[in-house]
């Protein structure tokens, strides 16, 4: 081999494995994060409600309890399917401990509109189960509905009582990819085959919401000075509203409460 043909054959030879890095590299780039985190309360990446506000932000710590004994919970209905009959599944409508109520979505009801975050909210369905159950989402923010499940699902999406979208998921298929519309509200999700697989998803106009967590608490940062509307919203308690004055560099601490006689009407 000549010098000039072995200095030929090794440029060829790296060119080859500077192609295969390439193409590597573009291959595991995914076109939508596998599993991006969960919705926060304030994505970070969202601009303020009043982005030259000169008056400061402020936070608000808060509490959801329940006024009197939680309804006992009860045990999922889930038919004879083997993959759904999973024991123990119990109907998470209404979650207590210590009379704090978790799953309560609580926003700043009328706060100026913000675009929504890039990063979209996913929701998984796990024998035969949304996860998560609960959650809120910003107009016009991209919603993923992903399955892990070896069987059939529909996923049958309604705003208020219109039907907005209708597929049928079948296993091992692509995340579904729909955009949250552009209305304030509760997107509901339900599945056809599975009636008893329900997820909320509570849609605002500003990244201000927080969702209580096990404790059945909530928090919300960076809120621009200023009085507000708070709105908490629970799938079986319904709304509950009250005024909030946000101070810059202080954290309010805000108390809601349930009774056990309230619906969501
Ligand atoms: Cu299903």
């Amino acid at each position: 081999m000549t010098p000039s043909l072995r200095l030929g054959l090794t440029l060829l030879a790296l060119a080859l494995v500077l192609a295969a890095g390439l193409h590597y590299l573009q291959r595991a780039k995914p076109s939508v994060p596998a599993s991006p985190p969960p919705a926060k309360a304030i994505p970070a990446a969202s601009p303020p409600i009043a982005p030259s506000s000169p008056q400061g932000q402020g936070n608000i710590e808060g509490e959801v309890l329940l006024d009197g004994p939680p309804p006992p919970m009860l045990p999922l209905k889930v038919g004879a399917d083997p993959i759904c009959a999973r024991a123990g599944a119990m109907d998470e409508q209404v979650l207590v401990r210590d009379g704090r109520i978790r799953n309560v979505v609580v926003r700043v009801a009328n706060g100026s509109s913000a675009p929504a975050p890039s990063r979209p909210i996913e929701i998984n369905q796990e024998g035969c189960i949304y996860r998560p159950r609960i959650q809120a989402a910003v107009t016009g923010q991209t919603l993923l509905v992903r399955t892990s499940d070896p069987i059939l699902h529909n996923v049958h999406a309604y705003f208020g009582s219109s039907t907005v979208f209708n597929q049928a998921q079948p296993p091992s298929s692509r995340a579904i990819e729909l955009t949250v519309g552009d209305s304030v509200g509760i997107l509901k999700l339900r599945c056809d085959v599975h009636p008893w697989m329900l997820a909320y998803i509570v849609v605002t106009n500003n990244p201000f919401f927080g969702i209580t967590g096990e404790d059945g608490r909530f928090q919300i940062e960076g809120i621009p000075a200023g009085e507000y509307v708070l709105e908490a919203w629970h799938e079986r308690f319904g709304k509950k509203t009250s005024q909030v004055r946000i101070t810059p560099s202080q954290t309010l601490k805000v108390s809601v409460t349930y009774s056990t006689e309230d619906r969501n009407r």
